[in-house]
């Protein structure tokens, strides 16, 4: 029991690695780890009880919000509001920022932005999916309510990012500058322990992960470099190998732990790449260059683009360094859409 290190103890004892350090922002991830098990626990059950299927709605996207989705988005911003150390939160689920008008709310420094249920269509077809979160100070005053330039900051600006995978087992992936860490929820404790301290991906990987209908429309340079994957079977080494989910979190944290390469390239049907920046791509990005690897939307690195919109998308091409250079490479070679 003495080796059991919880997620709750590890926040705590790290606390001292983060700057001006006050406990605030402890509390908040402790109240997106309380988020995570009510989350969990209906997503396990989901098959049993009807909360799988569309509610009828669509959001922002235009995509058929999945009844969990609407949930897990609910139980997320309760748990941020009930704290105090959030102001307002941006969501993949809502058409604006929200902002939490207690008086406590209004006096918190920190701002969240979240894609509370990715990767939801595979819900009822039993796929992993999941949470990704995104912290910021706030740039605006405290006292006030947060604006529009406390949820636009460039990714660099963050002070934690993080992902809850619902896999085979459920584990909560974060950082705050300081490496990555994993923990595997134990549900007959109902804590998260310490599994995968310090999380670094190999420089270099075998496994691209790309959806390969959309292949007519790729840029060339991205073509160039599947053909590449496919023709270069290296003399020492094992081949390349095709792996893409459909989920961002479970294709991303198997790239994380093997080494690989995820990529989302301008298609026909998203022209700007179907990856959100604020929500989806940033907080990944910080992920990946804190465990060693790199995140790039073809050209530039994703935490230096400046955001202009709340749901904004971008090409996004994230994972193992040697493996992001290659396609960038492609793509400065081959820069025409063909
Ligand atoms: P496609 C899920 O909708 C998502 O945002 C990511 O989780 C996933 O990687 C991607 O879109 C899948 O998109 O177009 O391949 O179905």
């Amino acid at each position: 029991m003495s080796d059991i290190r919880t997620l709750g103890e590890f926040i705590v004892e790290k606390q001292s690695d983060f700057p001006h350090a006050s406990g605030e922002l402890s509390s908040l991830l402790g109240s997106i780890k309380l988020a995570a098990k009510i989350v969990n626990r209906e997503i396990n059950k989901a098959g049993l009880v009807d909360i799988t299927g569309s509610v009828g709605g669509q959001n922002v996207q235009g995509e058929d919000q999945q009844k969990l989705d609407v949930y897990a988005n609910d139980k997320f911003k309760a748990a941020l509001e009930a704290r105090d150390q959030v102001c307002g939160v941006a969501s993949e689920e809502e058409d604006e920022a929200v902002a939490f008008n207690k008086e406590l709310n209004r006096n918190a420094k920190y701002v969240v932005l979240m894609d509370p249920l990715d990767g939801s269509s595979n819900i009822d077809v039993n796929v992993s999916v999941g949470t990704i979160f995104s912290i910021y100070r706030r740039v605006s005053p405290v006292g006030t309510p947060p604006t529009e330039e406390d949820f636009l900051q460039p990714g660099h600006q963050q002070v934690a990012a993080g992902y809850i995978i619902y896999g085979s087992s459920t584990m909560l992936v974060y950082t705050t500058g300081n490496g990555v860490h994993g923990f595997t929820y134990d549900p007959s404790l109902g804590v998260f322990c310490l599994s995968h301290e310090n999380m670094r991906i190999p420089k270099d990987g075998r496994i691209y992960s790309i959806n390969e209908g959309n292949y007519i429309r790729f840029p060339l340079g991205v073509k160039k470099y599947i053909k590449f994957c496919q023709e270069n079977v290296p003399e020492d080494d094992r081949p390349y190998t095709s792996r893409y989910i459909g989920s961002l979190v479970a294709d991303f944290h198997r790239n994380l732990l093997k080494g690989g390469l995820y990529l989302y390239p301008s298609t026909a049907t998203h022209p700007s790449g179907k990856l959100r920046l604020l929500y989806e791509c940033n907080p990944m990005a910080f992920l990946i260059e804190q465990a060693g690897g790199l995140a790039s939307d073809g050209q530039n690195r994703i935490m230096d683009l400046k955001p202009t919109e709340l749901h904004q998308r971008v090409p996004f091409f994230v994972g193992s360094t040697n493996m992001v250079r290659k396609v960038e490479s492609f793509l400065e070679m081959y820069p025409d859409q063909e």
